[in-house]
């Protein structure tokens, strides 16, 4: 090896030697312990909320019963990342001097060691992962071995799953380490996942749409840009932009969503984090969640198809009514805790408006936006008739080119990993216990909310004289 190659290879070393991510973690884990156990010592048994019949019923909304100290969703604020909102988080996450947005490398910093980074703490994520961004030859043939028909985001967890071999807090567990211990593991597993994760998605998009090229990373460019790279986008600036205002907005969303439960739950059992995660996006993958993003391109291409561009306020209405009518929902539209415009939303309407201002799918997105909450209102259910971050995401994937409708949720997924991954560390640092909820029958609940059925005294008599009881 060439003095020059050495040296390059100890500055790259050296530039993320001072991110030391377990002994942040360590330090800060002694008085988060004792924080937990005073409270639980002192306030155990005071309640935080109730579960009512209906909340049992209904999918145990706004039941408070999971812990993250990384995210919080506020109805009215929207998502708050360590106290910031999405604005303060594209405004103050550091970036390049030549980019718009955020390295997401300092937004993982954030997530995992609850430090704002500098700019050189996000640069030192982002080398870090391009130490570890190459794949396994096996995930490559494994993906390319599925039929041509498999849904983009089944290869993508599947992917995720293939890297379980080398998972270092698998090999830790079987040789026996302390479960007070296993988050270190688990920590080396989410900066190995992490860093792969563009090359992951990247990968299933070749194999799916460009005929199973595989490219190799840029050493130069960032995490997120090198996802446009690969998929041979690496001259589109303004894709690269997207690509960090996407993965930056999707990365978490506090704990009880879907796929972060799932993640949560799956990950309470020891099970280690390519196990965990890979449920998670099984989660995300369901239209009701992530999916929506596509389902939200299908929906408005539909819409566009059926009145030939842009429909008047009326018939877009009509349209919609179509829609609830045949019992479906308006994909990107409603939220389980949300009761305003969705945060992430905005960040991608004002990227819209300053790129692609002229795009019919994006006047189509405003339209819908225009039309949307009144006709939701009116069905006189739906909590929040508002737009959330899938209502707008594919279609500036489409503008950039990305016109397979079926692939903006493995990128939700990329990002939404940084989140789970963090969570799962964490989880495990403060020793969450097994996820085990109870389980009752209806009959059980019914014994439970309703009042004893009164029986008349001389029931005996009634009923055998048999002419009273009707
Ligand atoms: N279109 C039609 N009906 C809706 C919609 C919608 N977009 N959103 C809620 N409703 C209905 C909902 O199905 C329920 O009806 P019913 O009582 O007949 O079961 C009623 O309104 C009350 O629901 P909410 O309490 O407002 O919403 P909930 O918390 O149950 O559901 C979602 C939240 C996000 C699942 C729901 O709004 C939805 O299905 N939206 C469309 C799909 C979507 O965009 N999902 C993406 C969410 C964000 N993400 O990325 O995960
Ligand atoms: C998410 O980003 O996970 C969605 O907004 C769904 C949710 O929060 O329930």
């Amino acid at each position: 090896m060439k003095l020059t190659e050495k040296q390059e290879i100890l500055n790259q070393k050296q530039s993320y030697k001072n991110l030391a991510f377990e002994e942040r973690i360590a330090d800060q884990l002694p008085a988060w312990r004792d924080r937990l156990h005073q409270l639980l010592d002192q306030y155990g048994s005071v309640p935080i909320g109730e579960v009512t019949v209906s909340k049992a019923y209904g999918g145990m909304r706004g039941v408070f019963a999971l812990i993250t100290e990384i995210s919080h969703v506020d109805p009215n604020m929207g998502l708050l990342i360590r106290g910031y909102t999405i604005d303060e988080l594209l405004d103050k996450l550091p970036k390049k001097e030549d980019h718009i947005y955020p390295l997401v490398g300092g937004l993982y910093y954030l997530l995992l060691v609850d430090d704002f980074p500098t700019l050189e703490d996000a640069l030192s994520v982002e080398n870090m992962w391009r130490d570890r961004q190459d794949l396994p030859g096996h995930v490559i043939d494994l993906l390319k071995a599925m039929p041509a028909n498999t849904h983009p985001m089944t290869l993508f967890t599947q992917g995720i799953l293939a890297l379980q071999p080398t998972s270092e807090a698998a090999r830790a567990y079987h040789e026996g380490i302390s479960r007070h211990e296993y988050w270190r593991p688990m920590l080396e597993d989410a900066l190995n996942l992490t860093a792969k994760l563009p090359t992951l998605a990247a990968a299933v998009y070749n194999i799916k749409y460009r005929g199973g090229v595989i490219a190799e990373p840029d050493a130069d460019l960032d995490w997120s840009a090198n996802f446009a790279y690969m998929i041979g986008k690496g001259k589109d600036d303004e894709y690269k932009e997207l690509c960090r205002l996407f993965m930056t907005i999707h990365a978490d969303q506090e704990n009880g969503n879907a796929s972060a439960h799932t993640s949560h739950l799956v990950g309470s059992t020891l099970s280690d984090l390519y196990l965990s995660c890979s449920a998670g996006l099984n989660a995300l993958a369901g239209p009701l969640h992530g999916l929506a993003s596509q389902e939200t391109l299908r929906w408005l291409l539909a819409l566009e198809l059926r009145y030939g561009g842009l429909p008047s306020h009326e018939e877009l209405a009509q349209f919609a009514l179509e829609t609830l009518n045949a019992g479906k929902v308006i994909p990107g539209y409603g939220h389980g805790v949300l009761r305003r415009t969705d945060s992430r939303f905005t960040a991608q309407y004002r990227f819209a408006e300053r790129f692609l201002p002229d795009d019919p799918l994006f006047k189509l997105v405003g339209r819908v936006y225009e039309v949307m909450p009144q006709v939701l209102h009116s069905t006189g259910k739906i909590n929040n008739p508002y737009p959330n971050v899938d209502a707008i995401s594919a279609v500036l994937q489409y503008y950039y080119g990305i016109t397979q409708v079926e692939f903006s949720t493995v990128l939700f997924g990329t990002s939404r990993l940084l989140g789970l991954s963090a969570h799962a560390v964490w989880a495990r640092a403060l020793g969450l216990s097994i996820e085990r909820p109870r389980s009752l029958t209806t009959s059980l609940i019914e014994e439970m909310v309703m009042p004893p059925i009164s029986v008349p005294k001389n029931i005996n008599t009634l009923v055998s004289g048999g002419s009273k009881i009707t």
